[in-house]
């Protein structure tokens, strides 16, 4: 008995298997040891203690070994696997940022090496900051409620309107409320505004605005760096241009194109900061002077990159997104 109970309880390969061996031999009303000891009482009661004994030894043997290979069996490492180790694994999908979070941030090295850091505004505004202090009048068309996002139901506490900025251009004015001259600062973000959505507009987009204020700091100052930078990220190749044009918070203000193909592609807006400007955020225009621009991102990345519209950016299609 000892030695077929050993060999089919070495023998069993899970805790299963190993079930069906105790049920078999040590079971409690039908199993091979209780015949056994059925057995013994055939014994003459001389021979009764040894046999006894030897018998009660040879029990503890079995039901010991039985209880050591449960505890084995039952270890993590001892449970079946129900893989192939040997199988290819599946890697998993990596995830990558948005081409035009790689723009803003190829965006703000670039403008880095020419000294420019990176500042920020919020992108709920009053209208104070988004038109005011731009020198906005109130009865311009750019203050529209139709052309723009206007809260209806919050205002700030002292009774101004709030609305989604329009312009990063709201970000010159709180630098300037908060740090004195020289500035050099580039912000980037969202600015939102009802237009009619094409292949060339969006409702939200996003802007790069940059502003730099101080002495001696002129138009061919500003030319000078949006050429650098368009050339640092279009390739040195790139022709830019200025066109005359009107902002109120700029004086004289341009449209900057940039040649790409047989034509002019229009990227943003810039020009010298208005003398009423630096007034309004107590700035003293005899003093110094500055310029600012305002470009559009995705134009930049579309250019780059050949894209037609710039819905492909917002409407998330993986197969679009996993060739950036
Ligand atoms: C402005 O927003 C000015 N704040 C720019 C500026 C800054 C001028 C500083 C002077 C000094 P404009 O509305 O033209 O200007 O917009 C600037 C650029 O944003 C456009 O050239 C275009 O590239 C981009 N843009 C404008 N509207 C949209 C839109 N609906 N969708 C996508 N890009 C747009």
């Amino acid at each position: 008995f000892e030695q077929e109970a050993t060999a089919a309880i070495e023998a069993a390969r899970n805790v299963a298997d190993l079930e069906q061996v105790r049920i078999l031999f040590l079971g409690k009303s039908k199993g091979r040891l209780k015949d056994l000891q059925s057995e013994l009482g055939k014994a003459t009661p001389a021979e009764r203690p040894a046999i006894g004994q030897a018998f009660n030894e040879m029990k503890l043997r079995v039901t010991q070994l039985f209880d050591t290979r449960v505890e084995v069996l039952s270890r993590p490492e001892s449970q079946p696997r129900d893989f192939d180790v040997t199988l290819p694994g599946n890697l998993p999908r990596l995830g990558r940022e948005h081409p035009i979070t790689q723009t803003i941030e190829e965006f703000k090295e670039i403008i880095g090496r020419f000294g420019f850091t990176v500042d920020d505004g919020p992108e709920l505004e009053d209208e104070y900051h988004n038109f005011d202090a731009l020198n906005i009048p109130k009865d311009h068309p750019a203050r529209d409620p139709l052309d723009n996002f206007y809260l209806a139901a919050a205002k700030t506490a002292n009774g101004q309107p709030i609305l989604l900025r329009s312009q990063t251009s709201t970000v010159q004015i709180r630098v300037m409320e908060r740090t004195r001259p020289p500035v050099r600062i580039v912000s980037v973000g969202r600015v939102y505004r009802p237009d009619e959505i094409d292949r060339t507009h969006h409702q939200m987009f996003h802007q790069m605005e940059g502003l730099m204020v101080g002495e001696g700091v002129t138009m061919a100052t500003l030319k000078s760096v949006l050429k650098m930078f368009a050339a640092a990220y279009l390739g040195e190749d790139v022709e830019i241009r200025f066109r005359p044009s009107f902002f109120p918070f700029t004086e004289p203000s341009v449209e900057v194109d940039v040649r790409w193909r047989d034509g002019w592609l229009e990227l943003g807006g810039a020009g010298m900061v208005d003398p009423q400007v630096l007034e309004n955020v107590g700035y003293d225009p005899e003093k110094i002077t500055g310029f600012a621009f305002g470009l559009g991102i995705a134009r930049f990345c579309m250019l780059r990159h050949g894209i037609d519209d710039i819905r492909l950016f917002y409407e998330n299609d993986l197969r679009f997104l996993k060739q950036f």
